[in-house]
């Protein structure tokens, strides 16, 4: 399988997220996607490129234009508040949650930034906006390969993208790579797409995208809300509205969930999918569902990735896989390199 490998991941780099009132340091770190690379080296797993270059209007299909515009500019904006602000991350303060306004933008720049997010643990960093839109640009690389008529094909990047919402960032996210390929691949006329979200965290970014739409169908196997981040979306009973009515499921698990119940889930969500008629299908995966993840809570072992991988296969579909989670920073590149070797085992 190709993989597009995001040679600028590196340049977002967060020193600290806020956590239970101190500032800690950031599990989201470049060498998570190094280690992936270095594995996929390693196993010879097929072709390495970096991405082509696309026009920001490919974001803008998923993303408001506003949006856009804070996120390549904040930085400077950031350093314009106070020179000293070039040596420490910008961190969100306010937020305008239920009564507030969102239609004005305000003058402030720590006013908009609390606008545009959800969560104090996601830095925004001098090469954020850089690194993000050369991730988008590796997902709508694979998009091509796979139009072209290659099976399937690994969009590898940092940060990720599934919490990111058509006009906010938060866990971590700040464009929603997993969005712009589903998206791209409706663009160059697939009728139906799937988004199997398999990270360990509920993908409430793309399930908000295309929640009312009829032809992406979001699903997702995820830790039950009630207990795990992003704790506010993510519940079985979120099966989308108006036209998309249907074309949403969730699959919450307990934390302290094992392979095969987790497993069964997986099933029952390319099942779904199946019923759904999907063209072709955009996998976000995340890896934090191994047993050793430091902020998640299922017990995947290293091994069981092969089966995931063949399962993902099974279904038939051409296929997008884009990086997302994966904390255990040892583990992460044999653990994702599995996913894509089991794939490629199963479709031959
Ligand atoms: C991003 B992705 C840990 C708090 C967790 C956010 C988690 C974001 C996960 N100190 N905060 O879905 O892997
Ligand atoms: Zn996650």
């Amino acid at each position: 399988m190709r993989t597009i490998y995001n040679d600028k991941h590196a340049l977002h780099q967060g020193k600290f997220e806020m956590f239970r009132g101190q500032l800690v340091p950031c599990f989201e770190v470049p060498d998570r996607a190094d280690f992936v690379l270095r594995e996929l080296q390693q196993r010879k797993l097929g072709a390495i490129d970096g991405p082509q270059d696309f026009a920001d209007s490919a974001i803008a299909r998923v993303h408001a234009q506003r949006y856009i515009d804070f996120l390549a500019h904040a930085w400077d904006e950031w350093v314009a508040l106070d020179p000293a602000n070039a040596q420490r991350d910008a961190i969100p303060s306010y937020w305008p949650i239920r009564s507030f306004r969102s239609d004005v933008l305000p003058a402030s720049f720590p006013a908009r930034m609390g606008l545009f997010s959800y969560d104090a643990g996601s830095p925004l960093t001098s090469g954020t906006w850089v690194a993000a839109r050369a991730g988008a640009c590796c997902a709508l690389t694979a998009v091509q390969h796979v139009l072209a008529g290659e099976r399937a094909a690994f969009a590898l990047t940092r940060p990720p993208g599934h919490h990111a919402g058509a006009d906010f960032f938060g866990g971590y996210c700040f464009l929603n790579n997993a969005a712009i390929a589903a998206q791209a691949l409706r663009d160059a006329g697939l009728a139906k797409v799937a988004v199997l979200d398999v990270d360990y965290h509920h993908g409430n970014g793309t399930q908000a995208i295309f929640y009312e739409r009829a032809d992406v169908f979001f699903a997702s196997v995820h830790g039950d809300p009630h207990t795990e981040y992003p704790y506010y979306l993510g519940y079985a009973d979120e099966r989308g509205a108006g036209a998309g009515q249907g074309c949403n499921l969730n699959l919450p698990l307990a934390r302290g969930t094992g392979f095969a119940p987790w497993r069964a889930a997986l099933g029952q969500a390319l099942q779904a999918i199946a019923a759904f008629g999907a063209d072709a299908l955009v996998v976000s995966l995340g890896v934090d569902t191994f047993e050793g993840d430091p902020i998640s809570g299922f017990g995947l072992r290293s091994a069981d990735y092969l089966r995931v991988g063949e399962d993902i296969a099974a279904a038939g579909l051409p296929t997008v896989f884009v990086f997302e989670g994966g904390y255990a920073v040892a583990e992460v590149g044999v653990n994702a390199v599995n996913v894509l070797e089991g794939f490629g085992q199963r479709c031959g």
